[in-house]
């Protein structure tokens, strides 16, 4: 179960965020509204939120989920992949010791964004990225392993992060899409294939027993559903502009 979550306000510089999408320059105020409804969801799940200021010195910096790994018992703050993005990390880094006695960094050379983090447990799954590199690999798991946990890397070649193409959530049910739906490595689940028409989709995220799910995904939204989950669409077209998904959107924990 979470019961906390943590969101960064979206700064009016987040239309030069980093891309590689072609759908235009984002609508600032939609985003606000985006964001607002994002929030609202977080809460219909059941979660504290709170949310760090808006930073005009970092366009990507409400995309806080690459910036650190959170959970009920500890913090990792991260050593983002991206030169642009590298500061978001401070700011994040001090609200987190308000929740936490001690917060571990990822350090030099290393980089590693959170979003090619994904958590099973105990266990967690490491997209070796063009964002996180072996050294931003070997530095997690070691110190997952100083919390009792492990982690092991997937190699992926065409996503910007391993979540942009996998969500756990729970139950042993994984949603999988595009170049991660024929590797062994994720046979051990009950995998949902998103439909490529809709590979957007396959970053939801699974908030004590709702699934988030990006609006405009029937087909994936219906598949959710009928695995047993309560389906809660939220519209992220604003951020989608920025290659961002859901989960990148918050830390739960
Ligand atoms: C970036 O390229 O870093 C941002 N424009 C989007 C980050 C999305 N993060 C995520 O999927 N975890």
């Amino acid at each position: 179960m979470f019961t906390k979550a943590i969101t960064r306000m979206p700064c009016e510089n987040m239309i030069h965020g980093l891309t590689s999408a072609s759908l235009g320059v984002p609508d600032f105020g939609l985003a606000l509204e985006q964001h607002a409804d994002y929030t609202s969801a977080l809460r219909e799940c059941g979660l504290t939120v709170s949310c760090i200021d808006a930073d005009e010195q970092f366009p990507d910096s409400t995309f806080i989920e690459d910036t650190a790994l959170v959970t009920s018992q500890w913090a990792i703050v991260t050593r983002p992949g991206a030169d642009s993005r590298r500061g978001e990390t401070s700011k994040v880094e001090r609200h987190l010791s308000t929740h936490f006695s001690s917060v571990k960094s990822i350090t030099a050379p290393g980089t590693l964004d959170a979003g090619d983090v994904m958590m099973v447990g105990r266990h967690f799954f490491i997209g070796l990225s063009d964002r996180t590199n072996q050294a931003g690999a070997n530095a997690l798991i070691a110190l997952l392993g100083e919390q009792g946990c492990t982690g092991s890397t997937v190699a992926m070649h065409e996503m910007l992060h391993l979540k942009t193409g996998l969500s756990y959530l729970e139950n042993n049910v994984l949603l999988v899409s595009g170049e991660f739906v024929s590797n062994p490595i994720f046979d051990q689940f009950d995998c949902i294939e998103i439909d490529p028409a809709e590979s957007y989709a396959a970053n939801s995220v699974w908030i004590n027993g709702t699934v988030l799910v990006p609006s405009g995904n029937p087909i994936a939204a219906r598949a959710i559903g009928a695995a047993g989950y309560t389906v809660r669409e939220v519209s992220v077209s604003e951020f989608r502009k920025l290659d961002g998904g859901l989960s990148c959107l918050s830390l739960r924990f």
